[in-house]
């Protein structure tokens, strides 16, 4: 072995850059854009709130916001396990690990857009039919009636009805609806129930808030499909999860915007989509199922959609002692938010970096 040469080393020295050089120009520009957002890189527990991403928490929901990220702790409609009510607080422990930066866009969501933490949901009883339709769509109707997109952050699936209803009603309309998930969630109630986790989507149909010929369900499998016969009767589309893995992600998401179209749609994505053998930390885990880059490059197919929100569900943190789930969840969450940005962020006058 040879020592290097000083001209060498010196030539390598020339690479040894400080990692924060706010008297770099790309680095100073975005942070005098994002700080006064209230973005921080502030990473110390004990001296922030830990909002999503580190992102600013207000409750205010004005015009001011781009992109109200919410968390729906709620798991009283869950048909199995309790515990997706700590969804939330794990997911935004977790998303310290993730952001500002999106290495597959080369953007920055806090640079697109203006990004909040609007907090929990505040319930205001202990009754599940109240808090999902009343408590839950009442904060996403005062998002929609903002023009601002949404982004949730369950809890168990439930608390898509309450989004949805809030926005519908927000925007008139009924909405397109991209939904991954291993369970296609259009059961019928129980018992007369009004709502729970495996019923959703059949009452969002029957309630006029999404159109059933602009729907589209991906990764699905498992042994309650006798329970979903009504997506067929109402002419959703189904895509198993074997389907994503015969004919690939972009396949699949060419197929999205042919069903959902450019009209108004929403996105959600129940975590149990993943792969039981990387996300058992949820109320319903499904073997078989879709691995985490799969789902990520689903929800990079949705960057063309007209999205009026979106949201990530079932995450179970009683079931998930590692935190392995939490932090994939987060990952994915981050995804969600950077195409949100990228749809809010469009016309904005920034550009996309090249980091
Ligand atoms: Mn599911």
């Amino acid at each position: 072995m040879a020592k290097m040469t000083p001209e060498k080393l010196a030539a390598l020295q020339q690479h040894d850059k400080p990692a924060f050089d706010f008297n770099n120009p790309e680095i100073s520009a975005f942070f005098e854009r994002a700080l006064p957002h209230g973005y921080t890189l502030e990473t110390n527990g004990f001296a922030a709130l830990p909002g999503f991403f580190q992102a600013p928490h207000r409750r205010d929901i004005d015009g001011n916001a781009d992109v109200v990220m919410v968390g729906c702790p709620l798991d009283l409609g869950a048909i199995g396990l309790a515990g997706a009510r700590h969804g939330p607080e794990a997911i935004r422990a977790a998303s310290r690990h993730f952001g500002p930066i999106n290495d597959a866009f080369g953007s920055i969501p806090f640079e697109q857009c203006s990004v909040i933490d609007y907090g929990d949901v505040e319930w205001s009883c202990t009754d599940l039919t109240t808090r999902v339709t009343n408590d839950i769509a009442q904060v996403f109707e005062a998002i929609g009636r903002q023009g601002c997109l949404s982004l949730s952050c369950g809890g168990e699936h439930t608390t898509t009805y309450g989004v949805l209803k809030g926005l519908a009603t927000a925007y008139d309309d009924a909405f397109g609806l991209l939904h991954i998930d291993a369970h296609c969630d259009t059961m019928s109630t129980w018992g007369g129930d009004e709502i729970n986790d495996g019923s959703v989507f059949r009452r969002a149909v029957l309630d006029g808030f999404i159109d059933p010929q602009r729907c589209i369900q991906i990764g699905i499998r498992g042994r309650a499909g006798f329970l979903w016969e009504f997506s067929h009767d109402v002419g959703i589309t189904v895509i198993t999860a074997d389907e994503v893995h015969e004919k690939g992600c972009d396949y699949i998401s060419d197929q999205c915007r042919e069903v959902i179209g450019s009209d108004r749609s929403y996105l959600s994505l129940d975590i149990d989509s993943l792969d039981s053998s990387v996300m058992m930390g949820t109320t319903g885990p499904e073997p078989f199922g879709l691995t985490a880059r799969q789902v990520r490059q689903l929800i990079h197919g949705a960057r063309g959609l007209n999205l009026v929100g979106a949201d990530l569900v079932e995450l179970n943190p009683n079931r998930d002692p590692s935190g392995s789930c939490a932090h994939l969840a987060a990952a994915l969450f981050f995804e969600l938010l950077s195409v949100l940005t990228d749809i809010k962020g469009a016309d904005a006058t920034s550009g996309v970096t090249n980091w």
